[in-house]
């Protein structure tokens, strides 16, 4: 290379005076500053930050193809602005390295009244209300450190079971009196055997069934996690008194649920799933074994949160705990129904290890909602993890937002209805969207449109309709005036919802059907004319039914299970249908293992007396397993009795 010769620069290898030197070094290293600081303003996806900024390396996952869920569902509905970049996730930039994690959450349990003034900066925040009941837990339970970050000792099962108001299996596990009613709620069990022999017999240990060519799906949304479908059961198996079918399913959580996987999960649908359905088993059961595997499992799942803002990524690598965003999301956003639908397995995490961290975790969460500016009081469904800012204005009681505005009611009702924190914000949330997206059909029929940047898309998804059985669920704790009014809006939403399935020609519903152009609750685009096994119409009648006894709900729900008969058995299982207004159907080969937690369970519930998982004593989680309510001031009484007789 050859330097051109510059005035008072000497010829001899760019020989430059001292100061020449000084400044010309002064001017580089500033070059250098900008140059970097510059990075940290650049959208998360740019890859030089990626280079650059990134302690943990940028790793590509790719998304399951076959079986629908959530996070699958989001990858093939792609909208222009968030089209998906290559399948790299952006990596998180905080803190990932999982001894680091460890350390954190194994340090010694600290109080709830401390955990509470450390996320309020030190003075109480109106919006950010710990359960009434933090006051009333028990200092003197809290032990020593175990083997997952926890004090898992110091859990009573007994205690726990004297705090329930009534049996979790009722007085003849829920057997209904009426002939008709028993028959019905009969063939379901038979429908659950069928799905299970099937599994058992062509999947065992993989996560879903592929009922054609007969054969087991791993997918690779579980982070090499295997049996899906076993853990999503082991309640359903328990509560249909299928006694051999649940020790098989337990023998393999003993024997082969191995949890030292190291590939890419999503946080969010191992949590609804996997220490979803081990919570469920456990306190139904009382084994242990669920127990300590729903703590290991949590504790894997905390490195997610470790961002700037403490609001979760949406993928984990269950090994290393290094997380990232859906390479398919916004500027590396997290979802709001992804990192929403935390709070319930969360607070149980906390209940049963004795640590606070999970509920710590999930409260920041709450904080910094609470927050931000929200348009319209309405919760757009991508947030950056990073600024903690929304990244763009869709909002959604389907795919992408749903779950988040469900467990925020659960999480009331969950803390026997002393966290006041959600309940302002869950009623909040529904004024919001009465007033922005529920909207009245030309022909009469109610339903929630989604909202972009304010624009309404007169359009409801399958997911949108577990609506309403949470607004049924709510409407008892809202403002006396309104509590009839919101009766009425589930019913309205439920009904909107049957009709999308009547008006098929298999009687089942459409992944998302239209209230535009002379539309009326049909699919207008063939792309949303696929079933897969969905519950959330059933999770509505069976919420509708035990709130207003109308037959209605049960004849609706009887109406699904001839039309599943019809069109989605198979020889070997059940599987999902490609358009639902065809009567010569193609099946898509997948038996969701969601078919059997929950669209197979609120059946069977909807024909079962009411004392089958009393509501006054349980809320179901997202993917329906059943967590108890948590009585804090009744464990401390039976902690203080426990003392009292022992001394
Ligand atoms: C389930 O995994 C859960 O219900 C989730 O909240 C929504 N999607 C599926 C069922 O459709």
């Amino acid at each position: 290379m050859v330097f051109r010769k510059l005035p008072g620069v000497s010829a001899s290898g760019m020989g430059l005076r001292l100061s020449q030197k000084f400044v010309f070094l002064l001017f580089l290293s500033g070059l250098v500053t900008l140059c970097f600081g510059a990075l940290f303003f650049l959208p998360d996806s740019v890859r030089l930050k990626r280079i650059f900024l990134s302690k943990t390396e940028t790793q590509p996952v790719t998304v399951g193809s076959g079986s629908e869920n959530d996070a699958r569902e989001h990858l093939k509905r792609p909208n222009k602005d968030q089209e998906h970049g290559p399948r790299a996730m952006t990596p998180a930039k905080g803190e990932t390295s999982s001894s680091k994690l460890k350390s954190q959450s194994r340090k010694p349990p600290v109080s709830l009244e401390a955990t509470e003034e450390r996320l309020a900066g030190g003075k109480a925040q109106e919006d950010l209300t710990l359960p009434r009941s933090k006051t009333e837990s028990s200092g003197s339970e809290r032990a020593t450190a175990s083997d997952h970050g926890a004090n898992s000792d110091t859990f009573s099962y007994q205690k726990f079971k004297r705090c329930l108001l009534k049996p979790p299996l009722g007085r003849d596990n829920g057997k209904p009196s009426d002939p008709k009613t028993n028959e019905r709620r009969e063939k379901v069990k038979e429908m659950m055997k069928f799905a299970w022999d099937n599994y058992k017999r062509y999947a065992w240990g993989k996560n879903e069934l592929r009922p054609l060519t007969k054969n087991g799906h791993i997918g690779n949304m579980f982070g090499g996690l295997r049996g899906a479908s076993i853990i999503d059961s082991l309640d359903t198996l328990y509560i249909m008194g299928m006694m051999e079918e649940y020790n098989d399913a337990k023998e393999w959580v003993k024997t082969s649920l191995d949890l030292n996987s190291n590939g890419e999960a999503s946080l969010f649908e191992v949590n609804i799933r996997y220490v979803g359905g081990l919570l469920s088993a456990y306190y139904l059961t009382g084994e242990e074994l669920f127990k300590s595997k729903a703590l290991e499992l949590g504790e894997k799942l905390l490195p997610a949160f470790n961002t700037p803002t403490g609001i979760p990524r949406g993928v984990i690598n269950l090994g290393s705990g290094t997380s990232w965003s859906w390479g398919w999301a916004s500027a590396g956003s997290s979802i709001l129904a992804e990192f929403g639908t935390l709070h319930l397995e969360f607070v149980h995490l906390s209940e049963l290890s004795n640590n606070p961290i999970y509920t710590e975790k999930v409260m920041n969460i709450r904080k910094l909602l609470n927050k931000i500016e929200k348009p319209h009081g309405l919760y757009p469904n991508f947030l950056s993890p990073v600024s903690g800012n929304w990244v763009q204005h869709h909002v959604s009681i389907g795919g992408l937002g749903d779950s988040f505005y469900e467990y925020l009611i659960k999480s009331f009702l969950m803390s026997d209805k002393t966290d006041d924190g959600a309940k302002k914000m869950y009623y909040g949330a529904l004024e919001a969207i009465e007033a922005n997206l529920v909207q009245k059909s030309p022909g009469g029929l109610t339903y929630m449109a989604e909202w972009r940047g304010g624009i309404l898309d007169h359009k409801m998804g399958h997911l949108a309709c577990f609506s309403g059985g949470m607004i049924g669920i709510g409407a008892d704790d809202g403002e006396p005036e309104k509590r009839q009014h919101f009766l009425d809006l589930a019913a309205e939403i439920t009904h909107t919802c049957h009709e999308s399935y009547t008006r098929s020609a298999t009687k089942l519903g459409p992944e998302g059907f239209r209230f535009d152009a002379g539309a009326e609750a049909t699919a207008t685009r063939l792309s949303d004319r696929y079933y897969i096994l969905r519950p959330e119409v059933i999770e509505s009648y069976m919420y509708m039914w035990r709130l207003t006894h109308d037959p209605k709900y049960r004849e609706w729900g009887w109406e699904a299970v001839e039309a599943l008969e019809q069109n989605c058995r198979v020889e070997s299982g059940f599987s999902g249908i490609r358009d639902v207004y065809t009567v010569s159907v193609s099946h898509d080969n997948m038996q969701q293992s969601f078919f059997l937690s929950e669209t197979l369970k609120y059946l069977y519930l909807l024909f079962s007396d009411d004392d089958l998982l009393p509501l006054e004593d349980w809320v179901f989680n997202t993917e329906a397993h059943p967590l108890p309510i948590v009585r804090k001031s009744c464990l401390q009484d039976e902690a203080t009795q426990d003392k009292t007789v022992s001394e």
